[in-house]
């Protein structure tokens, strides 16, 4: 079976999961050449293998909300491969949230996490529910509720869920204590949990910290550093502030931030006190439009970063945010390097467009994962019962960027992808990922 069968195959079984088709699309487009070269590839029916999920776990909720009405909501966990370690991944909380966001999500964490080098295999999971206007004592009910579901399906060894859009380090430290309350047991099976009962130091900067640091090692491969740079970033979440607050720190000028509502755009740039106050303002749900008050500034209701000038576009909200028009709005206002930070942020036309126009493209499995390679190093401080420090878990989190980062770069001019302007980071850390990910499938011979 080629490639192409894969495709249509997966295109005829699932019509209706437009994203998890994307998602497998842009990853065949890349690894085809690896196929050829290794003829147990296609023996081993490997992709089609990994396309394919190992199961989905999908589950009713039941919970009560102030008023004391029952409600229901849908949830799933997707257990992609559990090839190199336990399966590993987000849990997302947004009205949007289906089949095909988790296959696609749950996906792209295979080979996200084989790129970390650390041994976790790839999952996601989530719910329809919407945080956005409940209370703080709906979101505690609904995190019990979730769990008491999920309980049976997960464990430190098993199932390790972290979480994601909708879910901070308060959402994880809720389900994290039904799980303890259930189990009678005191295990690390989720991370991202709050920091003195379990939770890493570093784990919340992580994926924002780690996208500007694969970024730091793009500019350096092309003689090149941040400072002085002006960044576009998007979102206003865990990702996007975090990675405004390293950017600004080494020494960029970072303009933009978003959300669902609209674009706030700063020209004199960012300060900490500025980023800080965005925390804390979308800690309490509270509208961005409000930093005019504070600080000045614009708010555009409706729209995205992209209509401004700038060096570098960071894209932290959420999938297919990115489109063609909006990339070639980025090339006409100077920008020359896209970093993901959020997963999947541009659509496939938009992808063609930074890659024809030669714009230096980070894919997000490469550059946002930073999260969950301090999630891995949860994992082990949770089972070796030791905390490590700040600096500490930094100083890991920039050495696996650095080898992300030399790992995609050093496939990609394997396997012929570079040109003499571009390293081709997409090619790149798909080959790394699926590489290790491959083998070990290989290893096993026809078990998972
Ligand atoms: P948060 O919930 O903290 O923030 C999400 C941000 O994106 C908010 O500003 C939100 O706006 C905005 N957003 C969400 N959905 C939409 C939408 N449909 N249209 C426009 N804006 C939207 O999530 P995270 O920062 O954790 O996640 C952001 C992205 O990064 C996601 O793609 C996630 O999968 C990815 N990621 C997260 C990791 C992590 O460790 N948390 C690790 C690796 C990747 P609003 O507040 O208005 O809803
Ligand atoms: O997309 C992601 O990598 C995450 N949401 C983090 C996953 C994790 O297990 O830390």
């Amino acid at each position: 079976m080629s490639m192409q069968d894969v495709i249509n195959s997966i295109e005829q079984r699932y019509p209706h999961q437009p994203e998890f088709i994307q998602a497998v699309k842009e990853v065949a487009s890349t690894i085809q050449v690896v196929y050829d070269r290794d003829p147990n590839f296609a023996k081993y029916k490997v992709f089609e293998r990994l396309t394919e999920p190992d199961r989905i776990i999908s589950f009713r909720i039941n919970w009560e909300d102030d008023e004391g009405n029952i409600q229901i909501n849908r949830g799933w966990r997707v257990q992609f491969s559990n090839a190199i370690g336990p399966y590993k991944g987000g849990i997302r909380f947004h009205p949007t949230v289906n089949e095909s966001i988790l296959k696609f999500l749950g996906f792209e964490q295979i080979f996200k996490n084989a790129l970390t080098g650390l041994p976790m295999g790839g999952a996601k999971g989530g719910s329809d529910f919407n945080p956005e206007d409940k209370s703080d004592n709906e979101i505690r009910r609904f995190c019990y509720a979730f769990i008491r579901e999920l309980y049976h399906y997960i464990g430190q060894d098993m199932d390790v869920p972290a979480g994601d859009i909708g879910v901070s380090g308060k959402e994880v430290s809720y389900m994290f204590a039904m799980y303890k309350n259930l189990s009678h047991e005191y295990t690390g099976v989720l991370t991202g949990k709050g920091v003195g009962f379990g939770g890493s130091l570093c784990r919340s900067e992580a994926t924002g910290y780690g996208a500007v640091y694969f970024l730091q090692n793009m500019l350096k491969a092309r003689n090149d550093n941040i400072e002085g740079k002006t960044v576009l970033v998007s979102g206003a979440g865990n990702v996007a502030v975090h990675a405004a607050e390293k950017a600004l720190a080494l020494g960029a000028k970072v303009i933009t931030l978003s959300d669902s509502k609209g674009t706030l755009y700063d020209e004199l740039g960012f300060t900490q006190e500025k980023i800080d106050w965005v925390k804390q303002q979308k800690a309490a749900r509270r509208p961005l439009f409000e930093y005019h008050r504070e600080f000045g500034g614009l708010w555009i209701p409706g729209a995205k970063p992209w209509q401004f000038d700038g060096d570098i576009a960071i894209p932290c909200a959420t999938q297919n945010e990115v489109t063609e028009e909006d990339a070639r709005s980025m090339f006409e206002h100077g920008i020359r390097y896209v970093v993901e930070g959020a997963n999947m942020p541009l659509d496939a036309d938009a992808i063609d467009y930074v890659r024809a126009k030669k714009m230096h493209y980070a894919p997000g499995k490469a550059a946002n994962a930073g999260g969950v390679a301090v999630s891995g190093l949860e994992m082990s401080q949770n089972s070796v019962r030791q905390y490590r420090t700040f600096e500490d878990v930094d100083q890991q989190l920039q050495i696996i960027m650095r080898n992300i980062h030399d790992d995609a770069a050093a496939a990609a001019a394997e396997y012929g992808f570079n040109c003499d302007e571009c390293i081709d980071y997409m090619s790149g850390a798909n080959i790394a990922g699926y590489n290790r990910v491959a083998n070990a499938l290989i290893a096993y011979g026809i078990l998972n």
